[in-house]
């Protein structure tokens, strides 16, 4: 089947036009570097595959992300591309396009953003730049789906036409360098003579990832030389800049002469609107309270005005309406007190615990969304850089961790976008010390119980906590651990953008649909697991639960939580199996309490623990490790089982002595 690559400078739709084009719910969002891996998807009537990748703004990878985008165009070998190109950029975008053009593939160019570029006043005409560039323009608004249809169809007939005649002549010490290469090149790799062209001057201008692949076969040494030589007549022939900013400069050249042509700026409007709004939101002063206040209203949001009012109804339905139901039912088929047992304490009372938090789910991932999709999150980045820089990270590592509110998972993913190495690595340590939806159940519980009236406040008072601690161990690790290297921080300030409610709710059910999913596999099984263990003791099935296993593998830790006051069991236990998933200790107490709605767990717990103990016990649910799955995509995206297992044993370390200074300190003073 013929593959389409999607490829184009980031944030400029890539992804928007891939799902309208296959119908999938990829993650679209307003900063540059939201898709950091290649996604496959078929394309709508029958049409071949299309390829979405991240966004690069030349073939010369400097991140991760985009070095995903340019191996894939080299190694892959796509039968065509598909270049995005936002209207309202189209100078900056163009320099891309070149590159792609001489890479000689079947292209065809999507000009989205028309609507942007309209509403500037800047008028590019597609007819005019079809002509110059020499491949089919079409006009979309991958937003709206306006022009999917036309690309689809553009498609079709794209993978067996003949490619561009777009040439540069870069002059004739250039051009007779290029031949000479491409003649050495053509006798050791087959490929079409466009390729060759633009293997050779990929080469000059010292593109890392074209040099590598061509590292097996042995015309490296020969065709260093050439370069060299290339690049000493230039210099003879009285040019001043390197053999790569000279062909930048050409290209640039040619890329003012196209938009001579096809691009009309003379009645461009300023971005007012976005400059007004920046004037606030990114002010010195003003700028960073502003985030917390927004921050502080979300969490109002979640916990004190809707969240738990929703959650008190959805309780009423899973334990009092659904429970019923599910237990009459089991009833009527005649099963066993067993299976009665098993299905409503095990399986319903483990999930539907988790369950009823759904609605706060739901809030803060819709908040999160609007974040992402507004184009604030570049904002924030831009805020927080001075405070990141002074502890050793790059400003950009603040998009991980608000991802990571979300779940950490596509937060240490969202670190490839970072340019070192030392930044990607950092992010991925700290990324868990960001509180995740996953945790938020556990507060919700304990702050609903303890803390009632300032339910917002505690909760947000953890997630700063996690937020300060991130900050204090960049330091801590950047000191020690790693080499320095200077930190790069270039960050686009796209336009701000009203986000569509349709494709914030996709967002959300994305989202709220990862967590679902948890809850129909890992919490599921998790509780199947913990009610077994805790109905089954060495002398069989059905003891108290006191002598189950359950109570001896929490009880061998519970000596080591006395200092940090919740030396039980029950602590022990719902800690460790909080590990699978964090909402599974939540889990864990419904059914080690054996309770029949919110209303009784909140009691056995407000039994079990003083608010001070219920304090400590949230600080450490917060830090104590990553869950399996991140602790899975830390391996992943480190490739080493030495950072993973320091990420694993630096957090336990921390929320003990985090616990630790919050419980008996807070005893000194007199708390309880
Ligand atoms: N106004 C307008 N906005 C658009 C259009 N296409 C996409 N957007 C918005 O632009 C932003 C970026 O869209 P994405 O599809 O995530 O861009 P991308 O190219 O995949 O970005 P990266 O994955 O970061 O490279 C989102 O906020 C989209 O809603 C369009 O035609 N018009
Ligand atoms: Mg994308």
């Amino acid at each position: 089947m013929s593959e389409v690559a999607l490829l184009g400078n980031p944030n400029t739709g890539k992804t928007s036009l891939f799902n309208r084009l296959t119908r999938s719910y990829e993650t679209v969002g307003n900063w540059s570097g939201v898709t950091v891996e290649k996604k496959v998807g078929v394309l709508r009537g029958r049409g071949g595959r299309i390829v979405d990748l991240p966004g690069l703004y030349s073939l010369l990878p400097l991140t991760e992300d985009e070095g995903v985008a340019a191996r894939f165009l080299m190694e892959e070998s796509p039968a065509s591309i598909l270049n995005i190109v936002d209207a309202s950029q189209l100078e900056r975008n163009l320099y891309l396009t070149i590159q792609l053009l001489e890479c000689g593939r079947p292209m065809l160019i999507g000009l989205n953003m028309v609507d942007v570029a309209r509403s500037r006043n800047i008028t590019v005409n597609a007819a005019l730049l079809q002509q110059e560039l020499g491949v089919p323009v079409v006009s979309i608004v991958a937003r709206k789906g306006t022009g999917c249809a036309d690309v689809l169809q553009a498609l079709r007939g794209l993978a067996q036409s003949k490619e561009s005649s777009f040439r540069i002549d870069y002059g004739p010490v250039i051009e007779s360098g290029v031949t000479r290469i491409s003649e050495r090149l053509s006798r050791a790799i087959a490929a079409s003579s466009a390729h060759i062209r633009w293997t050779a001057l990929q080469l000059l201008e010292g593109n890392e990832a074209v040099r590598s692949s061509l590292s097996e076969s042995d015309v490296l040494d020969d065709l260093d030389g050439l370069i060299a030589e290339t690049s000493q007549q230039l210099r003879l022939a009285g040019e001043e800049s390197d053999v790569p900013a000279y062909l930048r400069k050409i290209r640039t050249e040619r890329i003012t002469q196209i938009c001579a042509v096809a691009l009309d700026r003379s009645a461009q409007r300023i971005h007012t609107a976005t400059e007004r709004i920046d004037a606030v939101l990114t002010h010195r002063l003003i700028g960073i309270p502003l985030f917390l206040a927004l921050m502080f209203l979300i969490f109002k949001l979640t916990f004190d005005w809707l969240g738990s009012l929703l959650s008190d109804q959805l309780d009423g339905l899973i334990s009092g309406t659904l429970s019923g139901w599910i237990s009459s039912a089991l009833d009527g088929l005649g099963a066993s007190a067993f299976t009665h047992a098993l299905v409503v304490d095990g399986m319903v009372g483990g999930v539907g615990g988790v369950l009823v938090f759904l609605p706060q789910i739901c809030i803060l991932f819709l908040l999160i969304s609007f974040i992402e999709d507004s184009g604030y999150m570049a904002r924030i980045t831009l805020l927080m850089d001075r405070t990141m820089e002074a502890v050793g990270l790059s400003g950009k590592a603040f998009i991980p961790f608000i991802i990571g509110f979300g779940c950490n998972v596509p937060a240490i993913m969202a670190a490839r976008t970072m340019e070192q190495r030392k930044d990607r690595l950092l992010t991925t340590l700290l990324v868990p010390l960001m509180s995740c939806s996953a945790r938020l159940p556990v507060y919700a519980l304990f702050a609903g119980v303890f803390f009632a009236s300032d339910q917002a406040l505690v909760v947000m008072g953890l997630y700063l906590m996690g937020m300060v601690l991130a900050l204090a161990l960049a330091k801590l690790f950047s000191r020690t651990l790693m080499k320095s290297e200077p930190s790069l921080f270039v960050v686009e300030l796209p336009p701000y953008r009203m986000p569509q409610l349709l494709s914030l709710l996709r967002m959300t059910w994305e989202k709220v649909k990862g967590f679902l999913r948890k809850a129909g596999t890992i919490i599921l099984a998790g509780s199947v697991i913990i009610w077994f263990l805790s109905n089954t003791g060495s002398s069989g099935f059905g003891v108290d639960m006191n002598d189950s296993f359950l109570a001896s593998i929490g009880g061998a830790l519970s000596g080591i939580l006395v200092p940090i006051g919740f030396g039980t069991w029950q602590a022990g236990a719902a800690l460790i199996t909080g590990f699978m998933a964090k909402e599974v200790v939540v889990s864990t107490m419904n059914i080690i309490y054996q309770v029949p709605d919110m209303a009784g767990l909140e009691h056995q717990v407000a039994m079990a623990f003083t608010p001070l103990q219920a304090f400590s016990f949230i600080a450490f649910i917060l830090l104590y490790i990553p869950c399996l799955a991140t602790v899975g995509v830390i391996r992943k995206e480190t490739s080493s089982w030495r950072w993973t297992f320091f990420s694993m044993g630096y957090s336990l370390v921390l929320a003990y002595a985090v616990a630790i200074v919050i419980y008996q300190g807070g005893r000194l003073i007199g708390l309880t």
